[in-house]
């Protein structure tokens, strides 16, 4: 059972969300997704559109997960590798370099990013069209 593991907001869930999780999900058995909570997303300063909730029960909907805990703080994914029996730690390529230290603790991957979408794009396009 190769199990892996990923991070992330996922706020206003996109195709280039689906394609990493696609591609985790692909590299084993069981894909378990940490989604953000509100109040980390206060510490990353995000402010995603959709709630916790929302965001994990859409993220949960995904095929390609099976199953998705909170993510409350940067701390926590030592602990996360241990409890979850972890084999593989995966994040987009926009973070490369950043989480190396897990090395000690199972497989560190990153992934190229889906170019031309983000959440943050989504947001300025459909606010330019609203001022058209
Ligand atoms: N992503 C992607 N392609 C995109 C947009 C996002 O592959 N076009 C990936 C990101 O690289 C990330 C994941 O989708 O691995 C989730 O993206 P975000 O919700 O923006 O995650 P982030 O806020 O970077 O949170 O502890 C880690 C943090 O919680 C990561």
């Amino acid at each position: 059972m190769k199990t892996i593991i990923t991070y992330g907001t996922f706020d206003l869930f996109h195709y280039g969300h689906v394609r990493l999780l696609k591609r985790l999900r692909a590299m084993g058995d069981k894909l378990i997704v940490a989604v953000s909570t509100d109040e980390f997303n206060a510490l990353k300063g995000k402010a995603a559109f959709f709630s916790y909730a929302q965001r994990v029960e859409i993220v949960a909907a995904c095929k390609y997960v099976d199953h998705v805990i909170a993510e409350n703080h940067w701390q926590q994914k030592v602990t996360d590798i241990a409890t979850h029996h972890i084999d593989i730690f995966a994040m987009g390529d926009d973070w490369q370099g950043h989480f190396d230290h897990l090395k000690q603790h199972c497989q560190v991957v990153y992934l190229a990013r889906t170019d031309e979408i983000s959440t943050t794009d989504i947001k300025v396009d459909l606010s330019q069209q609203q001022h058209h």
